[in-house]
């Protein structure tokens, strides 16, 4: 494993950017001079230039977190600065073209979901990686929740029988847009944004699905794409998943940024519910447990759910950077979740249940 810090550039100066590179400085490379070997600590990373298309954010953003450079031009910042790899976390619609020029100059590539908007493209940057000899990761992070990773635990342990059905929820009216206005304008948008996650997390809980059926709508008039969906799978292994997602849902609790997730099987039944209250159900007793997230100085507290999720996404996504595992989340791996969100617009459109394939 690389025992140095290794040596990347953010691309983006965003609302994501500045949580993003909080997190990489809770791994600790913040702690270290820039050529101070590690020994056998952890893996770490360390920021050495901020780029953006607009040079005040990109100066605002590098001032404010402590790095040294900052650009507007992505290839003169790759081509100046000696980089392991780039993290880009600008919207969709630039990832293909960033990650190529990541490829071309030899660099590893992180990149925000949804990797790409279109399947094809997303499919045409796993191979670019893979003809660059680079790798290519995407930040999933929602399934590196702790909530989440303890109910995969139980799922994982037996203890339910055999699952039968499954039903995800992340259902709330949190106003997403003012911190992300782009998200306005998405002809496609709750599947493509909360969607990647969710289906995300239906994979890491359940596996593969064999098939699904969707249903769109949207709730307000204000936006351009749709902002309530209803997915059900049936997956690889037998169970039934239904994902509900919704901003436009009014409960007595508004849970944003909480996914809840209610599990049952032959034996027993498991509840992920509100304020990450973790209960399994079975023969009349219960076992409760609360699974709260890390809570960091930097977090915003609307978002400390998502924020904790992003240090242990980096993790695992640098650990694969240094040769240390795979991640779980590669470019590869993600396509899978992307085949569901494109195959659930196909569904919302055509009325149909689409059967997925996926190629070997
Ligand atoms: O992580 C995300 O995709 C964000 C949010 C959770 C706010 O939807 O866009």
């Amino acid at each position: 494993m690389n025992s140095q810090p290794l040596r990347f550039a953010m691309i983006g100066a965003g609302f994501w950017s500045q949580f993003q590179l909080a997190a990489w400085q809770e791994l600790g490379a913040s702690e270290l001079g820039e050529n101070e070997p590690r020994g056998n600590a952890q893996a770490s990373a360390i920021c050495v230039a901020v780029c953006d298309r607009d040079l005040r954010k990109s100066e605002t953003l590098a001032k404010r977190m402590g790095i040294k450079s900052a650009y507007d031009n992505a290839d003169e910042m790759m081509a100046a600065q000696s980089l392991d790899f780039v993290d880009i976390v600008t919207n969709v619609e630039t990832h293909g073209l960033l990650a190529k020029l990541a490829f071309d100059h030899k660099l590893h590539v992180i990149c925000q979901k949804p990797m790409a908007a279109t399947l094809e493209l997303a499919e045409q940057m796993v191979r670019d990686a893979d003809r660059a000899g680079v790798q290519l990761l995407v930040h999933e992070n929602w399934r590196w929740q702790a909530p989440l990773r303890r109910l995969k635990q139980i799922l994982d342990s037996g203890r339910l029988g055999e699952i039968v059905r499954a039903r995800i929820d992340y259902a709330n009216s949190f106003p997403v847009f003012d911190n992300q206005p782009f998200l306005k304008d998405l002809q496609q948008f709750i599947l493509t944004d909360i969607g990647t996650h969710i289906l995300d997390a239906a994979r890491f809980l359940f596996g593969e699905a064999v098939t699904l059926d969707c249903q769109t709508r949207k709730m307000r008039s204000d936006i351009a794409g749709e902002d309530v969906a209803t997915v059900m799978l049936r997956m690889e292994q037998g169970p039934t998943v239904i994902c509900n997602m919704s901003y436009a849902s009014r409960w007595q609790y508004d849970r944003f940024p909480q996914t809840m997730v209610f599990v049952e099987g032959t034996d027993a039944g498991v509840s992920l519910d509100t304020d990450y209250r973790i209960t399994v159900f079975g023969n009349g007793a219960e076992d409760a447990q609360q699974v709260l997230p890390k809570n960091y100085a930097w977090s915003d507290p609307a978002y400390a759910l998502i924020h904790s999720s992003i240090v242990e996404c980096h993790r695992n996504l640098l650990k694969s950077l240094c040769g240390a595992g795979i991640a779980e989340t590669t470019g590869s791996d993600n396509l899978r979740t992307l085949r569901l969100v494109h195959a659930a617009y196909e569904s919302a459109s055509t009325g149909q249940i689409i059967k997925l394939e996926y190629p070997s």
